[in-house]
């Protein structure tokens, strides 16, 4: 049967906040969870997924009871240092894994990024799309733990029977606000459709996807998604225009823009985007 009740943790993140308001609309009901207050939801749960006091593990337990399924946004979306991004990142997805284990959750969608193949040199005009079993080239620990959460996915598939969908998502945003997100934009609308997808295919076992719109200027190959009923409408070429004039066109031989992961892959990072 197709899941109804959803756990989404990071409800109150950037993807989050979109999501929460775009997927009720596919029918879902959706629980919300986060490590801080979600604005506007009373009801959300707030909890720590790295938490390791037994009465957190047990919170924990008891916000995954019952739902068909956890879309998990949750953890530290940008670099940080290893101390944050392991407590937050690995230790919570691997705790939230376990009380999905133990309550009997058939499916996770886990929040992955572009960030855990962010080396990778941005492909020519020519070149082939980047591939889902592309080596890994994380940019950041930030990367390297949305890596982890990838294995992490598979282990619990292959050990526990625990369905994955990993969307390595690019950017979303309502819109794209350089001249690399029109190359790795995922529109809002498209995201939720995604997100549909991911919870509805039928024997995804663990599923690798990247997650975009269908842009013009694409990096990546789609087919992993699509294979799962993924139909994205949007592509970022008509902001192309507008982003182009005012930051000129996008240059390879620059540090921040060499690789698919932008300014992730320079030392400081250079923020904002
Ligand atoms: C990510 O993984 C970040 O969470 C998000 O904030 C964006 O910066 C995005 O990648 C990106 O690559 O643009």
């Amino acid at each position: 049967p197709a899941p109804r009740t959803v756990l989404l943790t990071g409800a109150a993140g950037g993807v989050g906040t979109l999501m929460r308001e775009l997927l009720p609309a596919y029918g879902y009901e959706l629980r919300l969870l986060d490590v801080q207050p979600v604005p506007g939801e009373p009801g959300a749960l707030t909890l720590d997924l790295g938490g390791t006091d037994p009465a957190a593990r047990e919170a924990l337990r008891a916000a995954v009871r019952g739902v068909d399924a956890v879309v998990h946004l949750a953890g530290i979306s940008l670099e940080s240092s290893f101390e944050k991004i392991l407590r937050a990142n690995i230790q919570g997805t691997q705790q939230l894994y376990e009380a999905v284990r133990e309550e009997g959750v058939p499916r996770v969608v886990f929040a992955s990024s572009n960030h855990t193949v962010g080396f990778t040199p941005v492909p020519g005009a020519d070149e082939p799309r980047m591939s889902v079993d592309a080596p890994r080239r994380p940019d950041t620990f930030y990367g390297l733990s949305k890596c982890f959460g990838e294995d992490l996915a598979q282990l619990y598939w292959d050990l526990h029977g625990v369905e994955t969908v990993s969307v390595r998502i690019g950017s979303c945003f309502p819109e794209p606000t350089s001249v690399r997100m029109l190359s790795v934009w995922m529109s809002p609308d498209d995201g939720a459709r995604l997100l549909h997808a991911a919870l509805t295919a039928e024997d995804v076992g663990h599923t690798v996807v990247y997650g975009s719109s269908a842009n013009t200027r694409l990096w990546w190959d789609l087919s992993s998604a699509r294979a799962l009923g993924y139909a994205p409408r949007d592509d970022s070429e008509v902001y192309a225009a507008k982003l182009v004039a005012e930051h000129g066109e996008l240059d390879t031989g620059a540090p921040d823009q060499a690789h698919v992961g932008g300014h992730f892959c320079t030392n400081p990072p250079i923020w904002p985007h």
